[in-house]
């Protein structure tokens, strides 16, 4: 057996309630955005979606374009264009840059606008659904278009918990709805990767696999960054890293490492953009 092995089969029975929601309100909707981290566009692509919305047309939404390692965002981009998707990148922080999304949106519904008024019909109010892996940003990207609060958001997985529909203006409606995955998570990067960026809870990989697989991704990646920050000097040993670390952040209890408390840190450090501008996605995790 390989002891690598991460075994992720976690769908728990919310995901599946919401499938089937989003599947039976599927006919109201013209248009798909589907969001995922830039910085990791590979594995925070839902591998069930073209399951959920068929051919509906859709645009790719990368957020978290601030916390990225934008060269390789750049592969990731050009990627999904050359598998002919619509991609958009947002820093949904600082500069949210929203006036594409609707160009866009316009373009794709162009021809099924065009249909209506030869028919002598109005123009259709736009309906767009919301979809993506948990905590990506598809609330967040919601309240920027509304331009106030209008659906909670938090930096952990499932914090939406129903289907909403939200109201932009006359001519656009939103659908947010809950964070899904896809039942069997069988790639391990992927899963690692998830519960890197907390798309997953990371009790369910194992706090300390998580951890340790995030130092020695970014020891292969991005190798100042952990040196200088936690003052590694001897790379050799996981164990001597962490005890490294430990000294660094003070994480000792009786004389020891306390271990746990270095993995929290670690996790932590990632997800405050501490570490920097990280992109997970290599090149090679598609092959
Ligand atoms: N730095 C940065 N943070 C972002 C960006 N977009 C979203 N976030 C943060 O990401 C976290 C998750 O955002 P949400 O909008 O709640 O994510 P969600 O996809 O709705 O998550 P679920 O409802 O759990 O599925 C929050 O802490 C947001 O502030 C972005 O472009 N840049
Ligand atoms: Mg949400």
């Amino acid at each position: 057996m390989n002891e690598n092995k991460t075994n992720i089969n976690w769908y728990p029975g919310h995901m599946a309630k919401t499938k089937r929601e989003i599947i039976e309100k599927l006919s109201l909707i013209d248009i798909v955005y589907e969001v995922i981290d830039a910085r990791i566009p590979y594995s925070s692509k839902n591998k069930d979606i073209d399951n959920i919305i068929k051919d509906k047309p859709r645009i790719i939404i990368m957020t978290k374009y601030d916390l990225c390692d934008t060269i390789k965002t750049d592969f990731w981009e050009k990627y999904y264009e050359n598998l002919g998707y619509q991609v958009i990148l947002l820093d949904l922080m600082n500069n949210p840059k929203l006036n594409i999304i609707y160009d866009v949106t316009d373009k794709l519904l162009k021809e099924i606008n065009d249909k209506r008024k030869e028919k002598g019909l109005k123009e259709r109010k736009v309906r767009a659904l919301i979809l993506g892996i948990p905590n990506v940003g598809k609330s967040t990207l919601i309240n920027r278009l509304v331009g106030k609060k209008a659906t909670n958001v938090g930096n952990m997985p499932g914090i939406t918990k129903n289907l909403e529909w939200i109201r932009i203006n006359d001519k656009v409606e939103l659908l947010d709805t809950p964070g899904i995955l896809w039942p069997r998570i069988d790639n391990n990067t992927v899963a690692l990767n998830l519960a890197s960026m907390t798309a997953i809870k990371e009790e369910i990989l194992d706090l300390s696999k998580v951890a340790i697989y995030i130092i020695e991704k970014m020891l292969e990646l991005y190798p100042d960054v952990i040196k200088n920050r936690y003052n590694v000097t001897n790379e050799e040993d996981i164990v001597d890293i962490l005890d490294q670390i430990g000294k660094k952040i003070g994480a000792i209890r009786n004389k020891e490492t306390d271990y746990d408390r270095v993995y929290q840190v670690v996790l932590k450090d990632l997800r405050e953009g501490r570490l920097g501008k990280v992109t997970f996605d290599t090149e090679d995790i598609c092959k």
